[in-house]
C-alpha cells in the first residue's frame, strides 16, 4: 500500500512542486488549500480521488480544519507525511509602517494554523512512526529588513519543530525544518499585493530557488531511511549570501 503525505497550501507555489514530486514516487496525497478548483486540477493530474483527496478550507480557522479532515474518507485515514508547506508574507515595510493586520494574518496563517493541524494529526502520525516537514525560511535564522514579522513566524517554526523532535523522542516520528532563502513562487507576488514590478525587481537575473528544488529536497528528507532525521536544512541559490552589518552614523 502507498504511503500518504498531507500536504497543506497545495494549491500554489512549492506546495504544487512538492505534491508532484511525492506523487511521482507513487505516494497517495491529501492535498489542502483555499482554491477548489486548483486542487480539483491537481487530484484530476495524479489519476482522481483515489489517488489524491482533496480538502478546500482556510487553515485559520480551526473549525473549518477540524471539519476537514474529519471529512477524509477511511482509505486516506492513517498519515504518514504532513508536509506544513502553507503559508505566506505580507508587506515588505518597517515595523513603523507595516499594517497589524497583514501581521494578525501571517501569524494566523504560519503559526496558528500550523500548529493546529499538527495537534490534531499527531495521535495518527505517531501512530504510523511517520514524519513531519515544516516549512520554515532562512529568515528564521538571519534578521533582514522588513522581515519583522514574518521572520518571527518562521522563526517559530523552525523552533516548534526542533521542540517536536524532543516531545517525540522515541517514537520513531521524524521531524525536519526546511528553511529556504530567495526563492521563486507566488510568494513574491503576494507578499508585494499583486505588484509584477516587484516581483521582476526581486527575481531579475537572481537565478533563484525553484519550487522544485524545495520539493527535491522534502522529497529526498522523506525517503532517507528511518533511523535518519534531518533536524533542519538551510537553502540558498547560489546567488543569495550575507551582507555586513549596518551602522547608523551622526
Ligand atoms: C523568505 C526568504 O530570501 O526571500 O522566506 O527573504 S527571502
Amino acid at each position: 500500500m502507498s504511503k500518504i503525505a498531507l500536504i497543506t497550501g497545495a494549491s500554489a507555489g512549492f506546495g504544487t512542486a512538492i505534491a508532484r514530486r511525492f506523487a511521482k514516487e507513487g505516494w497517495t496525497l491529501i492535498l489542502t488549500g483555499r482554491r477548489q478548483d486548483r486542487l480539483d486540477a491537481l487530484v484530476e493530474e495524479f489519476g482522481g480521488r483515489e489517488k489524491a483527496f482533496p480538502l478546500c478550507f482556510d487553515i485559520r480557522d480551526e473549525a473549518a480544519t477540524r471539519a476537514a479532515l474529519e471529512s477524509l474518507p477511511p482509505a486516506f485515514s492513517t498519515i504518514d507525511a504532513l508536509i506544513n508547506n502553507a503559508g505566506l508574507a505580507l508587506g515588505t515595510g518597517p515595523i513603523q509602517e507595516c499594517d497589524l493586520d497583514q501581521w494578525k494574518t501571517m501569524i494566523d496563517t504560519n503559526v496558528t494554523g500550523l500548529v493546529t493541524i499538527t495537534r490534531l494529526l499527531i495521535d495518527g502520525i505517531i501512530a504510523q512512526g511517520g514524519l513531519i516537514v515544516n516549512l520554515s525560511s532562512i529568515a528564521a535564522h538571519w534578521p533582514n529588513r522588513g522581515g519583522n514579522t514574518y521572520a518571527g513566524t518562521k522563526a517559530f517554526v523552525r523552533q516548534f519543530s526542533l521542540g517536536l523532535r524532543s516531545d517525540l523522542h522515541g517514537t520513531g516520528v521524524r521531524v525536519t525544518s526546511i528553511e529556504p532563502g530567495l526563492s521563486e513562487s507566488e510568494f513574491t507576488i503576494v507578499r508585494t499585493g499583486g505588484s509584477q514590478e516587484a516581483y521582476d525587481k526581486l527575481y531579475g537575473g537572481a537565478d533563484a530557488l525553484q519550487p522544485e528544488d524545495i520539493a527535491e529536497t522534502i522529497h529526498w528528507v522523506a525517503s532517507l531511511p528511518a533511523h535518519v532525521n534531518i533536524n533542519s536544512i538551510e537553502i540558498m541559490p547560489v546567488s543569495q549570501s550575507w551582507a555586513p552589518y549596518q551602522v547608523h552614523r551622526k
